[in-house]
């Protein structure tokens, strides 16, 4: 029989030395958090007879996670941050918090302090003016008996035709495809982009390399992020995912949603003044009530560029 020894009195007291619990100085919420971490990596350890060169090798992949900056990636390509949209999801039903557009993950490519523009806005750079095909993308923010949100923010990102967001994408201008939307007297929000590709993660990454031993892709389907926000009602934190994408219903992050699938309309009329092909994309987004004041912000996440 394999000996075991982390469920050992010992273990515990060794571990619980390890996380700070002997003394009187630290955070003890860290210290309940790191001793559990302890205890369930000794049992992981334990029960799946890790050897030595697997833990070497996992400890050598957090630094590479690290070092290219993918843990965000990571824990969207793991199902890790759409298990916390099911778990607010859950405790929103228990508190009878439910109606207006589902949430899902913000992912790990948010910028803050994009340009703000009031009712409508041009977000592309023009850089992709032969290759891309132009968006016109509208809708409404309603409150919950389905009145405009006059003052609402819209703020949005997307990719561009490489699947590549700026900021990341040092090869395009600063907030390109990036804005806030202050939205009109009908709620309403206007925005000219181009209709972006889906993402895929680096090859060359760590965290393809952990989906390459789960025997799975790293792409998305083609997707519009927004935070929306308005005083009195909650943050929501949303994805538009494209209607015909290969990858819609096969989402490498798993951030697709019922009522999330935006009908993408291709026209070749000129009725927008384009020459040629473009897409129309209209959608509305419904907010709950914020039960406190708190509910009316965003996580406070570590972002790029965070605001000062
Ligand atoms: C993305 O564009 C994205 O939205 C997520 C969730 C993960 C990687 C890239
Ligand atoms: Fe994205």
């Amino acid at each position: 029989m394999t000996v075991k020894i982390s469920h050992t009195a010992d273990i515990h007291k060794f571990f619980e030395e390890a996380a700070g619990f002997g003394n009187a100085e630290g955070n003890p919420r860290i210290k309940s958090i790191i001793l559990r971490v302890l205890q369930d990596t000794a049992r992981l350890i334990e029960d799946l007879e890790i050897t030595e060169d697997e833990f070497w090798f996992a400890v050598d992949y957090l630094n590479r996670l690290g070092g290219r900056g993918e843990a965000g990636l990571l824990v969207a390509g793991l199902g890790i941050e759409h298990f916390l949209d099911l778990l607010q999801d859950a405790k929103d039903a228990q508190a009878g918090h439910t109606g207006g557009t589902p949430r899902t993950i913000e992912g790990p490519l948010y910028v803050a302090g994009a340009p703000i523009a009031h009712g409508e806005v041009r977000m592309d750079d023009g850089a992709e003016e032969h290759k891309a095909t132009v968006m016109f993308l509208e809708g409404q923010v309603l409150d919950p008996n389905g009145k405009p949100v006059e003052g609402a923010t819209v703020d949005l990102w997307h990719a561009n035709t490489c699947g590549t967001y700026s900021f990341f994408d040092q090869s395009q201008s600063e907030y390109n495809l990036r804005r806030r939307i202050i939205t009109d007297a009908e709620g309403r929000y206007r925005a000219r982009s181009i209709v972006p590709s889906g993402y895929g993660c680096d090859p060359q990454g760590p965290t393809q390399e952990c989906l390459d031993l789960l025997g799975r892709h790293g792409q998305r389907p083609a997707h519009i992020h927004f935070f929306i926000s308005a005083p009195g009602h909650r943050h929501l934190t949303t994805q538009i995912n494209l209607s015909g994408e290969k990858y819609l219903w096969d989402d490498f992050a798993y951030a697709t949603r019922d009522g999330l699938v935006g009908e993408i309309v291709f026209r070749e009329d000129g009725a927008r003044g384009v020459p040629g092909r473009y897409a129309e994309l209209n959608f509305d987004f419904q907010l709950q009530a914020a039960p406190e004041a708190t509910a009316e912000q965003r996580s406070s996440r570590p972002r790029a560029l965070q605001e000062i």
